[in-house]
């Protein structure tokens, strides 16, 4: 009788188990919607020059751009099949958590909090950035330890914010927050004399200060006050989309390790050398695993590029912001930039 027990408790548990399974296999992964509906919906911001940022003709350009581009490209062959909505730090998250969007990919810095409790999962780290401050060059100020008392333009729902409060308890100063919805809000703030400071990520505070009317007329301080990693992010439970978000950039860096560039990538098809194979889907693991296209890694460098292209485009040395490659050149050349094989 016991045994008959135990054999019928056993049969319950591993149909309930098989349940479950059955009910997390059904639910839709949003790599199965973006197939469907043949676009990626791609949270950017509402205007950051190298990262997000409508050019004259209204299109969407920036490192945070390319990345989505990439991410179509390798699941529909096509990086031109994104559909940008642009959110301000603090609609952000919603916007992912609701299903607004399938990615967001807007200067969003990597925390425990929002890779835990908001129920998100950061895809990698596409730019290491810290925070800086921006001071009127009129003021005559050389260290960030002089702004004791000064007002600060500040961004909502950032981490920005919240460094801003640590640095000034931490150095025993006071000031006074000078806070705004849009880094062009922020701007306009700065510029006619809301504050005395104003402070973002160190690559926003390059762009940004491109901006103003009279960029000469600012400077950046040397001090750069936390750590910001940069990058893409899902929704927690989805681990094929998940898997996607990673393996873009993972094959960008990658690219950009085994010289593999947009410019040679069809004549890189026919090396020997057989990581360059791997990634650009001659041989080895192709688009099994990621239930994607085989060719997935050749589409993403043929039509965006490795990331060291992408980089010097958006933000590096072909862009405006002339942003030296610095933590963000690969492990390799003295920075951090480091992707697990594909193989
Ligand atoms: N990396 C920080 C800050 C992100 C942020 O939103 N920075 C502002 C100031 S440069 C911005 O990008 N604004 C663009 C916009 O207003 O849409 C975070 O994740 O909280």
């Amino acid at each position: 009788m016991a045994n008959k027990l135990t054999l019928l408790a056993s049969v319950i548990a591993a149909s309930t188990a098989l349940v479950s399974i059955n009910a997390s296999a059904a639910e839709e992964s949003t790599l199965d919607k973006v197939l469907a509906k043949g676009e990626v919906s791609c949270g950017v911001s509402t205007g950051l020059p190298g990262f997000s940022n409508p050019n004259a003709k209204g299109q969407w350009e920036g490192i945070d751009v390319d990345y989505c581009r990439a991410v179509a490209a390798a699941v529909l062959g096509d990086k031109n099949k994104v559909k940008f909505v642009p959110l301000t730090a603090k609609e952000r998250f919603t916007a992912l958590q609701s299903g607004e969007i399938d990615i967001l990919s807007r200067n969003t810095t990597w925390t425990l909090q929002r890779d835990t409790a908001l129920g998100l999962n950061f895809a990698g780290v596409n730019y290491y950035d810290g925070q800086g401050f921006m001071v009127k060059k009129s003021l005559g100020l050389k260290s960030a330890k002089e702004l004791d008392g000064a007002s600060i333009c500040v961004q909502s729902g950032t981490t920005t914010e919240l460094n801003l409060a640590d640095y000034f308890r931490k150095n025993g100063m006071s000031y006074k927050s000078v806070v705004f919805d849009t880094s062009a809000q922020t701007v306009k703030g700065f510029e006619s004399g809301r504050c005395d400071a104003l402070t973002t990520d160190q690559s926003g505070l390059y762009a940004l200060r491109l901006n103003l009317a009279d960029p000469s007329s600012a400077m950046v301080l040397p001090e750069i006050i936390s750590k910001e990693p940069l990058g893409p992010v899902v929704r927690q439970g989805d681990d094929k989309w998940f898997n996607v978000a990673k393996w873009t950039l993972f094959a960008q860096i990658n690219a950009e390790e085994y010289g593999i560039t947009s410019k040679n990538v069809d004549k890189m098809l026919k090396s020997n050398d057989p990581n360059i194979k791997r990634i650009l889907g001659v041989d080895g693991p192709k688009g099994s695993g990621l239930g994607i296209r085989d060719d997935w890694g050749y589409q993403i460098i043929k039509q965006v590029g490795n990331y060291g292209e992408m980089f010097d485009r958006t933000v590096g040395k072909d862009s405006p912001l002339q942003i030296a490659r610095g933590v963000n050149a690969l492990w390799n050349a003295g920075g951090f930039m480091y992707a697990p094989p594909i193989r």
